[in-house]
């Protein structure tokens, strides 16, 4: 697992933990401390364990794993990505099973185009995840397809590292350079919420004066749109552990299965 930075990622981490338990899986649980060398000594330390029949990894970046994965593929041991995709080496992983990042962004910008339809001014800033991870990249890129289509100006974009601390500093930081704002796009729920205490803290209402979308939808994304602080949220969803466990045991059965499985999500308004 890549860490333990949010409440997407806790959800995600119980789905395994759970659902281990209900299907009589012996689950060995690694915690990389969203650092990337101790992932792939985590992977390494994994493909040298005799009882491990299986890798299942939560990529914290999308490049850096061409040697790990042909020791795991030397060692005989299918490989399934779970939540993030990585760069190449299609033919060295079994499937991944995760979200269209794309499309999650695509959607966060058309909702920010329609929170901003009749605003003349259409400048909005974006809080980026881990520099190098895969939902960081997409979603900004899919963001960037539809939100340009309808005028908007992303006039302030920079890594927030997934964390409401450092949503809250960036946001700060560009509040005091200017609060010609009119939109906030979080790529996840706690950057948002960063960004929520530092436009209060600046005079300024959330999801009124300055509109804001995040990403996962997480139970406290919902509380934050019942609070009226949070315009919306496109939902990302953590509870994959069913599907990569199914797709686990068709790996160990020799079948073959799609390269990606796309999880199943929507979105939600205030
Ligand atoms: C998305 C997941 C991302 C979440 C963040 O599938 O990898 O990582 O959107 C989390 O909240 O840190």
């Amino acid at each position: 697992q890549t860490g333990s930075e949010g409440g997407w990622r806790a959800a995600n981490t119980a789905s395994f933990k759970e659902t281990a338990e209900q299907l009589g899986l012996t689950l060995k649980f690694y915690d990389s401390q969203n650092d990337l060398a101790k992932q792939v000594a985590g992977f390494q330390q994994f493909i040298q364990d005799p009882e491990v029949d299986v890798i299942v990894m939560s990529p914290l970046e999308v490049t850096g794993w061409d040697q790990v994965l042909k020791d795991a593929q030397a060692a005989g041991k299918p490989v399934i990505l779970s939540d993030r995709r990585i760069d190449g080496n299609e033919d060295k992983y079994v499937t991944f099973i995760g979200a269209d990042f794309v499309e999650e962004g695509r959607k966060a910008g058309l909702a920010m185009c329609e929170l901003l339809k009749d605003s003349p001014s259409k400048n909005v800033w974006e809080l980026v995840g881990n520099v190098g991870a895969a939902p960081a990249i997409d979603r900004g890129t899919g963001f960037r397809e539809t939100a340009e289509k309808c005028g908007i100006t992303i006039t302030n974009s920079q890594t927030a590292n997934w964390s409401i601390k450092e949503g809250k500093e960036v946001t700060e930081a560009w509040l005091k350079q200017s609060k010609d704002v009119q939109g906030i796009f979080g790529q996840n729920d706690e950057m948002a919420f960063g960004a929520i205490e530092a436009l209060k803290e600046a005079g300024l209402v959330p999801a009124q004066d300055v509109k804001l979308i995040s990403v996962d939808a997480t139970s406290c994304a919902f509380q934050a749109m019942l609070d009226g602080t949070l315009n919306g949220a496109i939902e990302c969803n953590p509870l994959l552990a069913p599907q990569v466990y199914e797709a686990a045991k068709a790996a160990l059965n020799g079948e073959t299965l799609p390269k990606w499985i796309p999880s199943q999500e929507s979105e939600f308004y205030m």
